[in-house]
């Protein structure tokens, strides 16, 4: 592969090859790796867009190991200029679909293992950075683990920027520590999340007690609940929380159950209220100026998403988390 290649990623013209055509890809980025349509240069990969089809991490109903198919299968109608922060990109990031984690279905553990180690060696580890589509949350860890560690192991942790509806601070669940419910609790125990930089956005209840909300309290954790992001008093506060970030990279969380399950019903464990999807959409614009570490995508359940409209969204969300890095890149 030349060394020159020119800056961004070429798609497929849309006016020529029908996006309705072909093998499906994230937004119809190049495959990375040696089959027929690998084009990129791994070197030049600004971002590997893999996914983690494993839902064995679920505590009610499974069906995200399904997640990445239908999220490829939606994201061939996104498009790569973003009309709102006016930045192209495809014309500014090299990206490329990097295909699916090896996955162990009958152990979270062992996935986890598998997927960081899959990883850790995608594209340019010193360069290229990681976006994960689920799968269940839990794979949320796999790639926070191979990010901290690409992105050169930053003591006391990376910063979180969490949407969700939960707080995925559970310790364990049926005597499980390995679940969608705890890899914020695990990526905290083990250095990879700085708990004091860490919001989750979107909470909202019922809770199981009173007590879940025990760990983030003791920890530094500051969530925003869906109720004081809609009276205004979470804009503040999560403004506050994007200043301090200053140049720091941030790794980004998204669980698609933060939305109103009227919007993305496709999802597991729902929860009625939350965001609209331009709420979620206008979420993502509003982190417009920070660094990202990483990012995930999870907790899309096909099975359940008539319409597609959960995948539909989940597909230009990934678009709209691009969009932040390839903002940081042009005025960096
Ligand atoms: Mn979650």
């Amino acid at each position: 592969m030349p060394k020159d290649t020119p800056r961004g990623t070429s798609l497929p013209d849309s006016r020529r090859t029908p996006r309705f055509a072909g093998v499906n890809t994230f937004c119809r980025f190049p495959m990375l790796g040696d089959g027929p349509a690998a084009e990129i240069d791994p070197e030049q990969l600004d971002w590997a867009i893999y996914g983690i089809p494993y839902d064995g991490g679920v505590t009610f109903r499974p069906g995200a190991r399904f997640g990445p198919r239908a999220v490829r299968e939606a994201s061939q109608y996104v498009k790569p200029y973003h009309l709102e922060l006016d930045v192209d990109i495809a014309a500014t990031l090299h990206m490329a679909d990097a295909g699916d984690a090896p996955v162990r279905p009958y152990s979270t553990r062992e996935t986890l293992e598998a997927a960081a180690a899959f990883a850790r060696e995608l594209g340019n580890p010193g360069r290229t950075k990681l976006l994960a589509v689920g799968g269940d949350h839990s794979i949320a860890y796999a790639n926070i683990q191979a990010t901290w560690e690409r992105r050169g192991r930053p003591e006391g942790g990376l910063p979180l920027l969490h949407f969700d509806a939960h707080l995925d601070t559970v310790d364990t669940v049926w005597d499980e520590k390995w679940t969608h419910a705890s890899p914020f609790i695990r990526a905290i125990e083990n250095g990879l999340i700085n708990p004091k930089r860490m919001l989750s956005v979107g909470i909202r209840g019922p809770l199981n007690t009173a007590s879940d909300l025990d760990y983030g309290k003791a920890h530094g954790v500051r969530i925003i609940t869906a109720r004081q992001w809609e009276t205004g008093e979470g804009i503040e506060r999560m403004d506050d929380f994007l200043a301090e970030l200053g140049k720091d990279e941030v790794y980004l969380t998204f669980d698609i159950d933060c939305v109103d399950p009227a919007f993305a019903p496709g999802t597991g464990t729902p929860c009625p209220g939350g965001f609209t999807s331009n709420e979620a959409l206008e979420l993502i614009r509003r982190c417009a100026g920070i660094r990202l570490a990483g990012a995930d995508l999870v907790e899309v359940l096909p099975d359940r998403d008539p319409s597609g409209s959960t995948a539909l969204l989940a597909s230009h969300l990934l678009a709209e988390i691009l969009a932040l890095d390839a903002l940081a890149s042009t005025s960096a």
